[in-house]
């Protein structure tokens, strides 16, 4: 079938060929700048600012030597192309005349310079991901060599160097060997077939299923690209809450077409499983896992689905959770579900992840003991290609909460973590909420598995259990929205969470630090004051929303602003349920009085949590009930102190909306404007936390707001009547 592009925004992409190639190089070096309106992410590659770093950048690159016709390795050419042409301002040719210093990349296979560098030893510890960045002399001649194992490897480095030259770092003695610490790294899409996101806030998906597979969004390409610039190499299309519909023909033949693009960037794709449908599809009248019929069916459909995609990466399965159907509806276990689909997947190399993410208001006990409950008595239970997916913490994706017990807990499966990019319990679309720094609280997080050091992190690259598959998954922020991700600075969520896959171990200033030169620019003072406001900005919405260890204060259902009153038709689902509040004092007791959810965690993070004397403040009310008059470590009473959280929440998001506002002029105006819109509407809306969630405590601790602050803005009812937001998708309130 003849493909085309729907046309509706140019691509970033360049046409393919060397002549194409070479009019793209003068286009780069003569086309004015292209106006900012965020679609370009990180990837914009304006000329670079600092005089001595662009004459160090192109006496060091004065031609690129990238040979072989492979698609990725064209991605590769093309991506350099577009980068170098925008970047140094200046034709740089595919041809290198004698003498010229050189910009060389390949495999030892696709380039016969690459083979004859001696790089074998070096390159064998790299696997068929990584790549090393070299600054060489090789036949009397200056060299800048990216070489990889595959591929895939060099496109991977081709990215890095772009990265240095937009972060205007020095590449005078560059000696670089990176390799992913994580197997499988891999976006989570919410998204429905009729184009509508779950927890989406950045406009439709981006996947035209009605225009599948004859046109071809150019976003697309542009989609591959940026995951690839961070090193994401696998997509699941589908929404968790399945539709089996995704796996009938007509739609396997999209879902082709979207491997096919994505392909040549190192990008596998997934599809969710609905467990019911060998009866929705097959006319089945179970969907046991034990069935041989069934097994059967799933069988005859996964050999299907790599008739259409080839390298196929495998299924996401949500079993038995919020309404889903599972092997549980024919009294079988998650591991009798998991196998069965494992089995169909196995020939083809494809795994299965299946979603620790269970619970059940017909469950007695406490909401997040249930995972592990349910869970820890499976390990070892389940075939070698099925990864058990969990979210980082015990709960569901709040503002903060401790890493979940599994982390360390399932010794023989291996572990994906699933972490939120899209913000549904963070303020959505508005708020700065930086999440590189929670992420890095969960990886950094000591499960003392194995002792001390046995962190989260070690458990997911697999060094602390010796799994064989290694995995991180992040629930996508992306839409069809022009910024992608309905924000400018939730584009760093995307970024800081392939950032993370890749290395788990960098830190989140540095991550910071380059999305903010790559995406706005590399003046110093802009650098120091968003790069502060980033670092603050989780800890902010931690304060406004839910803190001490509070959790799930959010409204019912959309989970925008606060509702700690609410009722939400289960306990489970409830805010009152949660925050535990009564005359007496606050928090849930998970202690050995309360559901002892602490004894799933290994014995000194129990005795830690369990301990009133050890426990963080973060964490307090996660864990414990606490008097409103008991003193905590600072001599504050818990009532003032939590009065002083909220405030401190809302004072930073007013404090970033000024100096957002003293950086006026170092960015362009559409940006900037936008930004400074969601600052402003960030701080009503902790003010709105703030006032609404001080108001209803003080119903039980009957104590006055003390002195020095501010009294709320409308009374208790006001905020309890309050309908907000009038339309989830593009959240946000008036009344406030
Ligand atoms: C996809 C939370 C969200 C749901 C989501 C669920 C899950 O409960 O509110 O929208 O469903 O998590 O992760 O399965």
């Amino acid at each position: 079938m003849r493909r085309r592009s729907s046309g509706a925004r140019a691509p970033l992409r360049p046409p393919r060929g060397r002549v194409a190639l070479l009019a793209l190089f003068l286009l780069a070096a003569a086309a004015p700048a292209r106006a900012e309106d965020g679609h370009s992410l990180w990837l914009r590659y304006p000329r670079v600012s600092d005089a001595a770093r662009l004459r160090e950048y192109r006496s060091a690159i004065a031609c690129v030597r990238l040979e072989g016709q492979a698609p990725t390795l064209r991605a590769a050419r093309e991506e350099l192309s577009l980068g170098l042409g925008g970047l140094l301002g200046r034709v740089v040719p595919l041809a290198c005349p004698a003498g010229a210093p050189a910009l060389v990349a390949g495999t030892p296979a696709s380039s016969a310079l690459v083979a004859s560098l001696g790089l074998g030893a070096d390159l064998r510890a790299l696997g068929d991901e990584g790549f090393l960045i070299r600054m060489v002399v090789t036949g009397g001649r200056r060299a800048l060599v990216i070489a990889a194992n595959r591929d895939v490897g060099v496109l991977y480095g081709v990215f890095d160097l772009l990265r240095r030259l937009q972060t205007q770092s020095s590449i005078a003695n560059l000696r670089v060997a990176s390799a992913p610490r994580l197997r499988l790294r891999l976006l989570d899409h919410w998204d429905n077939l009729d184009r509508t996101v779950e927890r989406g806030y950045a406009g439709s998906s981006l996947w035209d299923w009605a225009a599948l597979p004859g046109t071809l969004s150019p976003r697309y390409r542009d989609y591959a690209r940026a995951n690839a610039s961070i090193g994401i190499n696998g997509a699941v299309l589908t929404n968790v809450n399945a539709n089996a519909t995704v796996l009938t023909p007509a739609y396997l033949a999209k879902v082709a077409a979207l491997a096919g693009v994505f392909r040549p960037y190192g990008i596998q794709v997934y599809l969710t499983a609905r467990f019911s449908a060998p009866i929705e599809l097959g006319g089945m009248k179970t969907a046991d896992p034990l069935d041989p019929a069934v097994r059967a069916w799933w069988k005859a459909k996964a050999d299907e689905i790599y008739r259409y995609v080839p390298d196929f990466g495998g299924f996401l399965v949500k079993a038995n959770s919020e309404g889903q159907p599972g092997p549980q509806d024919y009294h079988r276990s998650h591991a009798d579900g998991a196998n069965m689909l494992a089995d169909a997947v196995a020939p083809h190399g494809g795994i299965v992840m299946w979603r620790a993410f269970v619970y059940s208001a017909g469950v007695p006990t406490d909401r997040i003991r249930q995972a592990y409950d349910e869970f820890h008595p499976l390990d070892g239970a389940f075939r070698p290609n099925v990864m058990v997916q969990v979210k980082n913490g015990p709960l569901d994706f709040q503002p903060r909460e401790p890493f979940s017990p599994l982390f360390g807990g399932m010794p023989k499966t291996p572990l994906v973590m699933e972490l939120q990019v899209t913000k549904e319990y963070l303020g959505q679309r508005n708020s700065l909420a930086f999440l590189a720094p929670m992420w890095k609280e969960v990886l950094d997080a000591d499960t003392y598995a194995r002792g001390p050091g046995s962190t989260v992190a070690r458990v997911l690259d697999g060094t602390l259990h010796g799994y064989a598959r290694t995995g991180i998954a992040g629930v996508a922020n992306i839409g069809d929205d022009t910024t992608w991700c309905g924000s400018d600075f939730n584009q760093a969520n995307w970024y800081a969470f392939g950032r993370l896959a890749w290395n788990p171990g960098l830190t989140s200033v540095q991550i910071a630090d380059e999305w903010i030169r790559m995406t706005f620019t590399n003046d110093p003072s802009f650098l120091e004051a968003v790069e502060a406001m980033m670092m603050g900005s989780r800890e902010e919405a931690v304060n406004y929303m839910t803190p001490l260890g509070l959790a799930h204060q959010m409204a019912t259902g959309h989970h925008f602003g606060p509702a700690p009153w609410a009722w939400a038709g289960r306990a489970d689902w409830s805010p009152p349920y949660f925050a535990r509040a009564d005359t007496l004092g606050i928090g849930f007791d998970r202690t050995a009085s309360g559901s002892d959810a602490v004894a799933q965690y290994f014995p000194p993070v129990a005795a830690r949590f369990a301990s009133r004397d050890s426990i963080p403040d973060a964490f307090l009310l996660f864990f414990h009930h606490v008097g409103w008059h008991e003193r905590l470590r600072s001599g504050r009473t818990l009532w003032d102190e939590l009065v002083r959280r909220y405030d401190a929440g809302v004072a930073t998001a007013r404090a970033n909306v000024r100096i957002w506002e003293g950086l006026r002029g170092k960015i362009d105006t559409v940006r900037f404007d936008r930004a400074s819109a969601n600052l402003t509407a960030e701080a009503a809306e902790a003010r709105w936390w703030r006032d609404a969630s001080i108001l209803y405590f003080q119903t039980f601790s009957r104590m006055p707001i003390p002195m020095g602050h501010e009294r709320p803005a409308h009374t208790l009812d006001y905020y309890e009547t309050l309908r907000c937001p009038a339309n989830p998708r593009r959240p946000s309130c008036d009344g406030i």
